[in-house]
């Protein structure tokens, strides 16, 4: 099995609330679909989640009363997000259903805990792709909180053992500087904690839940036992298919 995100930059225009990247995504889905693997598939909420989430500031958790509307507001249009990705899949030929992300998980102060993953368990059983998205979630101590799809990518490889890991962006990978901003940024096609360390502090992001070095260094939490995690320019047409099928690509490989 592979475990595949597609990342809320792919999916969406972040620079536009709520703006739908149609054609990338059924052309994605159609890749995958080629590729023949069984897969999860996870999201993330792009314009349709970190807009409001960042104009109620839900990350921070419980901090002002007005935050409840936003709480509402991010559900409902992550879940439109959700809908819209799973006919793109069940299109393109692969049976999905999406399962919430509060069915299999909470959070507890901030931090992600998996509650019970029976359920995407049977789901691949009767071989149906199961579809995760970054969310908001019930906090223990917050009462509530984001939590992103990498994080939920992270809980699920440790369970599952995926082969691969592949995390889907609109960029070639990992850079030594921000190539919006900076003309020779230099493509880091193998990454590991000394590399990692040297990277300047976070790119600019738009995202209440982080930008590529931390998606980093999640990606390099999860390549135990030689599993590869690599970030793919979903942008490029046929890339996460030739990834899929074992080619060589353009992207960047998490190493321990
Ligand atoms: O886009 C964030 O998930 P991500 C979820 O995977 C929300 O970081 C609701 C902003």
């Amino acid at each position: 099995m592979i475990l595949i995100k597609l990342g809320g930059s792919v999916i969406t225009d972040k620079k536009e609330y709520k703006r739908f990247r149609k054609d990338v995504v059924s052309r994605l889905c159609r890749e995958i679909k080629d590729s023949g693997k069984e897969v999860i598939i996870v999201h993330g909420a792009g314009s349709f989640g970190h807009v409001i989430a960042k104009q109620y500031e839900l990350q921070k958790g419980r901090i002002r009363n007005d935050q409840t509307e936003g709480i509402a507001k991010v559900a409902s249009d992550t879940r439109e997000l959700n809908n819209l990705i799973v006919s793109e899949l069940t299109n393109a030929g692969i049976p999905s259903v999406a399962v919430p992300t509060g069915s299999c998980f909470l959070m507890d102060d901030g931090k992600l805990l998996m509650n019970d993953v029976e359920i995407l368990q049977r789901y691949m059983k009767i071989g149906i792709a199961p579809v995760m998205m970054g969310d908001i979630l019930v906090d223990r101590k917050k009462e509530f909180g984001i939590c992103s799809g990498d994080e939920i990518m992270r809980c699920l490889a440790s369970v599952f053992s995926p082969e691969k890991i592949i995390f889907v962006s609109d960029v070639d990978g990992l850079y030594d500087r921000d190539p919006k901003t900076t003309k020779n940024a230099k493509l880091i096609m193998d990454v590991n904690e000394d590399v990692l360390n040297k990277i300047p502090d976070e790119m600019t992001v738009a995202d209440v839940t982080g930008g590529v070095r931390s998606k980093m260094r999640t990606m390099l939490s999860m390549c135990s036992d030689g599993r590869e995690c690599i970030l793919v320019n979903g942008t490029v047409d046929g890339r996460l298919r030739s990834l899929l099928l074992g080619e060589e690509v353009v992207c960047t490989k998490a190493k321990k």
